[in-house]
This record gives C-alpha cells, structure tokens and sequence, in this order.
C-alpha cells in the first residue's frame, strides 16, 4: 500500500523519489478515500449524491458572500455533462504559502475539508454530509478545472479523479475577480450523471431567499432543455414567505421580520399566519443548511412564541382564567422561516438534520420574547388576528380531543375492532405485509378474489373522501370514511401517529386511472401528508399502476401500462407477418378485470410496477397539496393549465 501510494504520488507531482513527504501521502490516501465510499462524503452515488456535488461548490461561493465579497453566483450546465460554477468573489488565494509550499487553491482542492482549516468566511460546518468542500467534488469528477480572476491576472489549474493534471499557471490578464469551477462528475462512480435543472433551481432558490442580495442565475444549456432563472430576492426571508405563502390567504398583510446579532452569531426569523390554513409549516436553516429534524433554533422559537401568544392574551384578556393555548394552537396556519448563523454549527442525529448547539435556544428565544411582544404592541390589529386564529384553534383541539377520546374508549371496549370492511392477510409481520386501499366495492371485490391472502390485506373505499385541506383535526378523528384507514393501519394519527405499531409496511392505493381515480389517490395523500406524515416521509406508501390499456386477439389477452408497452405488444402480438388483428381497448376501471387478471396485472409482485410515493421538497410538497386541495380556486387553474401537458406523469 505505501509502496503503491509513494509511487502515485511521483506520477502526480513529477517529482523526484527523494522529494515526497509525508503530506503528499495523505492528500492522496485522503482522495482514495473519497473515491472508494463516496457514500461517505457525499450521501450516496444517485441523483442526489450527483447534485451535493454542485452543493459543495456553490457553498463555497455563498461563504464569499457572507464574507461580504460576492453578490453574483452563475451555475450552468452544459451540452457535454460538465457544469460550471462562477463568482464574483476575491478569487481563491493562489499565492504560494511559506510552510507547505504550495497555493491555497491546491490545498483547496486536493486535502479533505481544507474549507475548515482555512476558515472561509468564517461560518463554516465542521462535520456531517455538509462543507465537505471542493476536494471531495474534485475527487468524485473524472475532470475538474478552476480559474482564479485575481490580482489583474487569470490563473488556472486542472485535475483529473483528484489528480493535478496541470499545475497552477497564469492564463491571461483580467480586470476582475472572482472563481470559475467547471467539473464533469464521473460516471465511474454515478449511477446517473444527468443533472436536473428542476432540482438544481429549487436548492438555488432557496440559497437565494436565505442570502438575500445575493444573485443566483441558474442556465441549461443542453439542447432541447434551454432554461434560465435569475433569483434574486432583496427581501431575503420575507419574500421566502411570502412565496410560500403566495397562493394561500394571509391573516395579516405583512411578513413579520425579526433579527438579532451577536459576537459570532445572528439570528432572523419571518412569519405569517393564514387564515385558510390549519397545518404549519416551519423551515429552519443553521449556515444556509436546512435542519428538517429542528433543533435548539426551532425548540427556541416555539417556546417564545407560545409563551409571547399567551401574554398577550392575558394581557389583552383575549384569554380569561386559566385559559391558556398549547404549542400547536399558537402555530395553527403559520408559516415561518428560521434562520441562524453561527460558528461550529453541531449537527446531530442520524441525518445530521438536527442543530444542537444549545446557545442557539436562547438565542432565538430573547429574540422573539423581546422583539415580537415589541412587534405586536405596535400592530395590535394584527396580534389581535393571529390570537383569534389561536383561540379558536385551541376550542378545535378541545372539540378533537373529545372525538379522539371518543374512538379510543369505543376501541378499548370493542378490542381495538378492525373495520368491517377490511379482508386482512394472514402474516403478522408487519415487514412483509401489504394493504391495498381500494377504490370501489366492486374493484374492491375482484382484488379480494385475487390477492394472495398471505400477505395482503384489501380495504375497499368507496364514495368521495373528507377533504382535509379544509378541514381541522376534530372533523378528521370522527369521519366515517377515514376512521377505516387510521384503524386498519394501526399507528394512530397526527401527534398520536407511533410508526412501530404500523400494521402493514407496504401501503399500496389503488385507483381507476382517470379523474376520479386521482382525485381519491390526492384526498389520500393530501390526508397521509397532514396526518401521518411519517408514513410518507418512511417510504410506506405506494401507488398502484393499474394497466391503460387491454389487447385481445382471439382467445389471448395482454395488458400494457402505457402507450410504449402498448406499441411493444402490439408488435408482438402482431406475429411475423404484422397482419394478426388484435383488438385495442382502453381499460376503463379496475371493475373491469376479474379477479385473476387484477393479480397478474397490478397485485403480483413479479408482475406488478410500483410508484413508491416520495417527499423529495417539502416546500413543493406543501405547494402542491395548498394548490390542490385548498380554498383558492384560481391558483389550482394555473397550475393545472400549466402541467397539463405533464397530465400523466402528475397522476400520482
Ligand atoms: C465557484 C466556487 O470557491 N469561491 C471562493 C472561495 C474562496 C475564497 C473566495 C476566498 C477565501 C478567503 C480569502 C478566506 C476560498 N478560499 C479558501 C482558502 N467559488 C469559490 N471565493 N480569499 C478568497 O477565506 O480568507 C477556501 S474557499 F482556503 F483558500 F482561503
């Protein structure tokens, strides 16, 4: 291994065998490393391992913005599968240092987290899938090239796998600063190398509301995909806000802003309430790193605001007595944004998606007591607003509680009865059970016929479903089409919802492919997403690809998914000479099939295909069911004339 690791670094360095030093093995035994678990570094080698990549070298940028050099970040991928990152910054140190002999860039790009030795812009994470920094993306790319604009001139340098392939030179002259990394990722170690604008702008978007000033142009280059988006958000937070806000109604008209410095740390936070809206939905972010799992910024803003909420009540005599609003009641219809920035910044948890700096609890918790009791006194229309919204949320939970109660006593004296309705299988494993919720009694009869009683479980449904969009909690515990679902699963609901008593592990919707099919298969989802996110968020939940489309010749029947199966058997069924007639028929319902052919088509594991339902954005994710299922008729017309034409991919 030595041997091997000297004899590299000789290659690399064109130096003499007598010139290497200790530093030099560890640069590349470091490299190796990334390139053997890349998992390690950068979370896996799919899509999303693909994307951290543009992540690292953006943060970079976005450091040099914090710094207060930068406001300009381009990110543009190209026709060939390389992508460029530029900024307008100081441009990486290129200047040769004393002690080790080589230039900050080469450090930067070849010594695992070199970013937190040499303390960018001082906000850098120690540890976790973040700030892993640019020798990692330079590793993972069977090419990189960086170009420095600083002092007058441009200086370049070019690697390849993590090895320097041409060292730093001067290239030209400039009038201007800045970095340009152009990388292409390697498609030894990536599954898929294409990236996704899509996603790429959703992450540059977000960097764009949480550095407010800073100017992030997203381009595709590639043919056939042209697209540009310049973000640029002057109001930073706010207009985080507002954006996701912008097709629900606000209680009040303007973001709330609050913001506080301190030595080494600020903190600023944003809110507003909305009327049509019973959930909530906080983000918080510690550096520019969204934290999913909270933590102390998120345990501090909570606190304070149920305990600013509740004086003002007292003090207004909004509330009486020993009337007094939960945590949830005071976050009724909120939307928030948090955001923190501190130096060693601890992420904890299994996903390091949790901040655990405890400083930051109180932090945030003065910040709000002082500042949004300040906030409210001045603008008491709207404090008055969101404390109604609060009180009345509170006589909801009460009401839910009640009716919740309700279903657990009649479940305590009825042992937990399962819903009439519901055939169930005969494994108990919950790891390898299936229940297939379906839509219809009839449908619902033929996949009683056909399942494999061994492992699944059919639950029919029929008629249309409680929209919970519209609807608070104590409306969702007593509806007679839902309390099926939440008993044949087994796990409770909302802050009940307990995923280890989950009774199946696969949960599969099957719908009708057309109107009515999806509006159900959205009902559910919207219900799972607002009550048992878990369940979603677990991977759990599946839907069923009913077949489109049934071909018939003679005595023998195929199925085709879609309209490419449909061409293959067509061809096939053809015979040889093409002239074989076969019959084409649109299938019209899961009715349609009997119980035989519903098991080879759409329940037989071998045969079957699945479309595990995910929640890669839960900004999108939030959007999309407000848009759908909510009270505002005009934004659910936009959106559906604009995907239209995506129509089946959306039928999800
Ligand atoms: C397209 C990617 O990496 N920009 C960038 C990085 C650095 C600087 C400026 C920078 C930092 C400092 C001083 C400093 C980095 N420098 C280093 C290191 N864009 C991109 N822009 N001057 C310039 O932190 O003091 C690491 S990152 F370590 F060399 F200083």
């Amino acid at each position: 291994m030595a041997e091997e690791s000297l004899k590299n670094t000789e290659d690399i360095n064109g130096m003499a065998n007598g010139d290497y030093d200790a530093s030099h093995i560890q640069v590349l035994e470091g490299l190796e490393a990334v390139r053997k678990r890349p998992g390690m570094y950068i979370g896996s080698t799919s899509t999303s391992g693909l994307h951290h990549l543009v992540y690292e070298i953006v943060d970079n940028a976005i450091d040099e913005t914090l710094a207060g050099y930068c406001d300009e970040v381009f990110v543009i991928i190209h026709n060939n599968g390389t992508l460029t990152v530029t900024d307008n910054g100081r441009g990486i140190p290129v200047d040769i240092q004393e002690q080790t002999g080589t230039s900050a860039l080469e450090v930067v790009f070849t010594v695992l987290h070199a970013g937190g030795k040499f303390g960018s812009g001082g906000y850098k994470v120690a540890g976790g899938l973040h700030g892993v920094g640019a020798s990692v993306v330079n590793a993972l790319s069977e090419w990189l090239e960086v170009r420095v604009h600083r002092n007058g001139k441009i200086h370049e340098m070019k690697f390849s796998r993590g090895d320097i392939t041409q060292e730093l030179k001067i290239v030209g002259d400039t009038d201007k600063s800045g970095t340009e990394v152009t990388f292409k990722p390697d498609s030894d170690i990536f599954d898929d190398v294409n990236f996704n604008y899509e996603v790429l702008r959703t992450r540059m978007r977000e960097q764009a509301f949480l550095n407010g000033g800073l100017r992030i142009t997203v381009r595709d280059e590639r043919e056939g995909h042209t697209a540009e988006d310049s973000l640029y958000y002057e109001g930073g937070i706010i207009e985080f806000v507002e954006y996701i806000n912008r097709s629900k109604t606000p209680l009040h008209d303007n973001v709330v802003y609050i913001s506080d410095e301190r030595e080494d740390s600020t903190a600023e936070v944003a809110l507003q309430y909305c009327g049509d809206v019973y959930n909530e939905f906080i983000l918080s972010f510690a550096n520019n790193i969204n934290t999913p799992d909270g933590g102390m910024h998120e345990t501090g803003f909570k606190a304070a605001l149920t305990r600013v909420l509740n004086d003002y009540g007292k003090k207004t005599n909004m509330l009486k007595g020993d009337d007094k609003l939960s945590g949830e009641d005071c976050r009724e219809g909120i939307t928030a944004i948090i955001s923190v920035r501190l130096m060693d910044a601890q992420f904890e948890g299994q996903t390091k998606s949790k901040l655990g700096n405890s400083e930051m609890r109180t932090f945030v918790d003065n910040l709000l007591s002082e500042k949004l009791t300040i906030h409210f006194e001045e603008n008491p229309a709207v404090a008055r607003a969101i404390l109604d919204k609060a009180i009345t949320a509170s006589r909801a939970r009460e009401a839910a509680r009640k009716a919740r109660d309700n279903i657990r006593r009649k479940n305590a004296l009825e042992g937990m009865s399962l819903p009439g309705k519901l055939a169930d299988c005969n494994e108990a494993d919950p790891a390898l059970t299936e229940l297939y919720i379906v839509e219809g009694d009839s449908a619902g009869g033929s996949a009683k016929g056909g399942r494999d009683s061994r492992f699944q479980a059919i639950l029919p449904l029929f008629g249309k479903m409680l929209n919970v969009e519209k609807a608070r909690a104590d409306k969702v515990y007593g509806n007679e089409k839902l309390t099926p679902v939440i008993t044949a699963l087994g796990a409770g609901i909302g802050e009940d919802f307990d995923e280890s008593k989950l009774r199946y592990h696969k949960v599969i919707l099957m719908a009708d492919a057309d109107v009515d099919g999806s509006h159900i298969r959205t009902l559910l989802l919207t219900f799972f997403f607002r009550f048992m996110r878990p369940l979603i968020e677990g991977g759990y939940v599946y839907a069923a690809q009913p077949p489109l489309f049934k071909l018939t010749r003679g005595k023998t029947v195929r199925w085709a998914l879609n309209e490419v199966e449909l061409e293959e058997a067509l061809t096939e069924m053809r015979g040889e000479d093409g002239k074989s007639r076969v019959d084409v028929s649109r299938n019209k319902g899961l009715g349609e099939m009997d119980a035989h052919e519903l098991w080879e088509t759409t329940m037989n594991p071998e045969t079957r295909v699945l479309k595990r339902i995910e929640m890669t954005d839960a900004v999108e994710a939030d959007e999309v069911f407000t848009v759908l299922m909510g009270e505002k008729v005009e934004p659910r017309k936009e959106y559906i004339e604009k995907y239209a034409k995506y129509a089946i991919n959306l039928d999800m």
